[in-house]
């Protein structure tokens, strides 16, 4: 059934003619495109093959970036992309926001000329995969502690470690890593290691309940020679993947918004629809009071992701002002697809209908690109002065 979308603010008027034809014509790839194939794909826990083309073709990857063969997109118009993408499934933004924000963008900010030129125009089209690799076995929420190590040699680097939890990595062509060197200065450095590098292995995490229609890998590094030009030589200290990292927590919160809305609409169409005690139960108060719940959260999440948006448009938007969209959004579209699949009762653990798919996708979205925890202290220190790290 086609989504008209949900906006109780008139919100569409804050748009641009251009964001809002992105917006419908993604609107329109998924629900007939990737709606009709979704499901399956969770079910047996497999990734559309087709989907990184498709979205090459529609310029979705890295759809915020200038030149190189990218849209260069404003950031509202590439936020309603994730929308529009997470409203079908939180794992096919995810592959989207990777690709994008996390591997074509530090390419991109910290890139040879010679790695952007290689890299770029493949990866926007989507016949080259990307993934980053950040996150440690042991080191996730404080990924400062990481172990993995980049050892110079005479002719470049022999990288030794392990990433875990990696969104993409066994499709990945490339692989954007990052590791400890021995430079005092900034010792966090990041590199391009491309699949077939000897002593580079992926391995994928099976058993997931969360974002089954995504791929998430090991990555295993032993004693993996890469050349000197694998250094992405603007890269330097933990700043630099935290700075990809809110790029993408910017494409969650918009992100979120699709999964929220998604739950909103199924819901209110199942409570119209299904009888109870002779009445049609969205006429009973407590579920009214559940929906009216939903539709106040997602008009509060879509304000708070188009002012960061305009924002973000005149280079004003703080790593801090990211944290609390991405907390506050991924936080409604939890609570939206935990009520929903409660509305829609025993179907609501069915995979007949989207609910209880989004509220499994949206603990990992919880859990990603930091904690609900992380973001709290971060915002908690930017108001107080004081850092609960410490
Ligand atoms: P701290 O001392 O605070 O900072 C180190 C340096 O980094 C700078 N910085 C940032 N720069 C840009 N953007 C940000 N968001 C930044 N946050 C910090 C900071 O100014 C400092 O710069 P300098 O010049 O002084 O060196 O670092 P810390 O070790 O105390 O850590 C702070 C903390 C906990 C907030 C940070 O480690 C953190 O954000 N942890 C969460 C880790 C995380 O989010 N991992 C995500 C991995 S990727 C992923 O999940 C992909 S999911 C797939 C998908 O997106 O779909
Ligand atoms: P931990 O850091 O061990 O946290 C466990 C719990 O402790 C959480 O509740 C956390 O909030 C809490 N906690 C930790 N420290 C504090 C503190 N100081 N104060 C209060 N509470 C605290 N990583 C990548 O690098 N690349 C990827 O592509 C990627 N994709 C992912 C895909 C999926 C499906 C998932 C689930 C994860 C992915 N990750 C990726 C990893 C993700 O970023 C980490 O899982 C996340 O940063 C949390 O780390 P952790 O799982 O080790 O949890």
């Amino acid at each position: 059934m086609a989504f008209h979308g949900v906006d109780y603010y008139a919100l569409d008027e804050l748009l641009t003619e251009e964001e809002r034809l992105v917006r419908d014509t993604f609107r329109r790839f998924v629900d007939e495109e990737l709606m009709p194939i979704v499901a399956g794909h969770f079910r047996h826990g497999t990734f559309p093959r087709e989907l990184p083309g498709r979205l090459g073709a529609l310029g979705a990857l890295g759809a915020s970036l200038h030149g190189y063969g990218c849209a260069g997109l404003g950031p509202v118009a590439y936020g309603l992309i994730m929308q529009e993408l997470e409203r079908c499934d939180s794992g096919f933004r995810s592959f989207a926001s990777v690709q994008g924000s996390l591997v074509m963008y530090p390419i991109h900010a910290f890139g040879s000329e010679e790695q952007k030129q290689r890299w770029l125009p493949e990866m926007a089209a989507g016949r080259a995969i990307g993934c980053f690799g950040l996150t440690e076995p042991d080191f996730g929420s404080n990924p400062s502690g990481m172990r993995t190590v980049a050892k110079r040699t005479g002719s470049g680097y022999v990288i030794s470690g392990e990433k875990r939890w990696i969104t993409s990595g066994g499709l990945a062509d490339v692989a954007v890593v990052w590791a400890r060197t021995d430079e005092p200065e900034a010792p966090i450095r990041g590199f391009l290691v491309e699949r077939g590098t000897k002593g580079f292995t992926t391995r994928d995490i099976e058993g997931k309940f969360s974002l089954r229609a995504s791929v998430t890998s090991e990555l295993i590094f032993e004693d993996c020679e890469v050349p000197q030009s694998a250094l992405l030589p603007g890269s330097g200290g933990l700043k630099s993947p935290l700075s990809c990292l809110n790029q993408a927590r910017y494409g969650i919160a918009w992100g979120a918004i699709g999964a929220a809305m998604a739950c909103y609409d199924e819901a209110l169409r199942y409570t119209r629809d299904r009888v109870q005690f002779a009445r049609p139960i969205a006429g009973y108060q407590l579920v009214q009071l559940k929906l009216v719940d939903m539709l106040e959260d997602i008009t509060n999440a879509q304000l708070l992701a188009w002012r960061l948006g305009r924002l973000k448009e005149a280079g004003k938007a703080r790593a801090q002002q990211v944290s609390m969209a991405k907390r506050h959004n991924v936080r409604i579209a939890l609570h939206a697809a935990r009520n929903a699949r409660d509305l829609l009762g025993a179907n609501g653990v069915t995979d007949e209908y989207q609910a209880g798919r989004h509220m499994c996708n949206l603990e990992s979205v919880f859990t990603y690109e930091g904690t609900d925890h992380i973001h709290t202290l971060i915002l908690g220190q930017d108001i107080t002065g004081l850092s609960a790290f410490d």
